[in-house]
């Protein structure tokens, strides 16, 4: 749970800060705060008022946060998610934290609800939430909304737990993905997994249950990033750039520093374009921002020594007394710097191997000047592909072909830059964060739940479809 007065980092923060502050309510989930293990507080409910917005949040024990928020969320659902078996480690202990954080919060959230309150749960951390709360007895309207991609079948298949989590969806009365490709692999699961009947109108049966699903790209506060833009701050960061650059080309990467988002591919597009079109040598600059993230994590403790690795010979082989191909920075920049940042990049390389949405390239888009507007390259893998044809779409598996597609970029006419921005903008103008808040709010008022909230509770599956590492072998 982040402030929603202050400006956080995260695009999950800044959308749900925008969502509350608009409508009040009440935000709920872990404080961030890890008790020592035995010492009391743990499990303790902090409420704190800001604004329009109640925060309540729980702290969580060291073992509970290591087994439910690193264990299970980030090394079994967050890699597996992304389509990263290989990086998913299935231990057992991971998957009973997780059970048992989700029926704490679920517990804790159980004494704050008043009887006509819309629960909206967000991620993949809280998938079993609302069939905790349902077991409960909560008959409350309550949506999921998953930020991340949901894969295939056959991928979700590889979770131990697969059809236990597919069934805990079906507790909520609307299920939310990014993009029609998770929809699809929903529709797709639930019909050959679980028998689902599809209703029509996006509505599923399976497991005694009806759920609404649909797709809800989430965008940004256009307005509000632009004005981010035009202030001192993003000016001040525009102009020093331009003048920095004057004589160079700059290209931009910004993002946490994940798996997901294809960094070192994107080192080695970068290089094979300084090598197959040497008029870049000497001219053509990456900044990448790559900020830190879950860095007590094996998985990212190596990409970071892969990172410096790349950067560090590629700067060796082509860089000049005078010239760096690529500046990393593995820190984190101030939100309000980051718009001229964008603004003074004539191209932004946004190449994810997967990522549910991608809310850079959308704030790229919304800090150019529409003049001289710089080029999107734009992995084909993210969810902002759907909407987002007019950037040059690449796969970045394709070291070769992307560095191609950068070199058409940089060489890209006025005239063509001008008439993509302009599509774009208008693609991210129609779906902005309040479309995607409204359109989720209002499909969530509109689901016919009666069936389901008239039931008394939500039954528990029986105990030997209840899922544990040791039953499910
Ligand atoms: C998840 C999903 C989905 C990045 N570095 C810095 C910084 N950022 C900001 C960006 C942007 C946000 O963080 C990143 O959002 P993304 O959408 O690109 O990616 P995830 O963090 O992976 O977000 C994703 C999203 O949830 C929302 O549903 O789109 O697919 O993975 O706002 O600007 N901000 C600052 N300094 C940095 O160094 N201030």
């Amino acid at each position: 749970v982040a402030d929603p007065r202050k400006t956080a980092a995260g695009g999950l923060a800044v959308a749900l800060a925008d969502a509350l502050n608009t409508t009040g309510g009440m935000w709920f989930g872990w404080s961030g705060n890890i008790v020592k293990d035995g010492a009391t507080g743990e499990g303790e409910l902090h409420t704190q008022q800001a604004g329009n917005v109640t925060l309540a949040t729980v702290d969580l024990s060291q073992e509970d946060h290591d087994g439910y928020y690193l264990g299970y969320s980030n090394d079994v659902l967050w890699p597996v998610f992304h389509y990263r078996l290989d990086l998913a480690r299935f231990d057992a202990g991971h998957i009973d934290a997780y059970r048992r954080v989700n029926r704490l919060f679920a517990r804790k959230l159980m004494g704050l609800l008043k009887p006509d309150d819309i629960i909206w749960v967000h991620d993949y951390h809280l998938i079993p939430l609302a069939s905790e709360l349902r077991a409960m007895g909560c008959n409350n309207r309550i949506g999921f909304f998953l930020h991340i991609p949901l894969p295939p079948q056959l991928v979700l298949a590889a979770i131990p737990q697969h059809e236990w989590l597919m069934r805990a969806l079906f507790a909520h009365d609307l299920v939310g993905f990014q993009s029609e490709a998770d929809l699809l692999h929903f529709s797709r699961y639930v019909q050959a997994e679980a028998n689902a009947t599809a209703l029509g109108n996006d509505r599923f049966r399976a497991y005694n249950r009806t759920v609404r699903a649909g797709a809800f790209p989430i965008g940004i506060d256009v307005d509000e990033f632009q004005a981010l833009t035009r202030a001192k701050d993003g000016m001040d960061m525009y102009h020093r750039m331009k003048e920095e650059y004057s004589r160079r080309k700059l290209l931009l990467g910004v993002e946490r520093l994940d798996y997901s988002k294809g960094l070192p591919q994107r080192m080695r597009s970068f290089r094979t374009l300084l090598q197959k079109y040497p008029e870049n040598l000497n001219s053509a600059t990456l900044i990448q921002i790559a900020s830190p993230s879950r860095e007590d994590m094996g998985a990212y403790a190596d990409l970071l020594r892969e990172m410096e690795s790349l950067c560090g010979s590629i700067n060796g082989n082509y860089g000049e007394l005078d010239w760096m191909p690529i500046r990393y920075m593995h820190r984190n920049v101030a939100r309000k710097r980051l718009p001229g940042l964008y603004r003074a990049a004539r191209v932004a390389l946004v190449t994810p191997l997967r990522d549910g949405m991608n809310l850079v390239a959308k704030e790229f888009i919304a800090a150019q000047d529409e003049n001289d507007p710089g080029v999107l390259v734009l992995s084909r893998f993210a969810g902002a592909a759907e909407q987002l044809e007019h950037a040059l779409l690449v796969n970045p598996y394709d070291i070769d072909g992307t560095a191609e597609v950068i070199q058409q970029a940089l060489q890209m006419p006025l005239e063509e830059r001008q008439a993509r921005h302009e599509k774009l903008l208008y693609r991210i103008r129609r779906h902005d964060v309040h479309w995607w808040r409204k359109s989720f709010l209002d499909a969530l008022a509109g689901t016919d739940s009666t069936d389901q909230r008239n039931q008394v509770s939500w039954r528990k599956p029986p105990r030997n479809e209840d899922v544990s590492p040791v039953n499910q072998g």
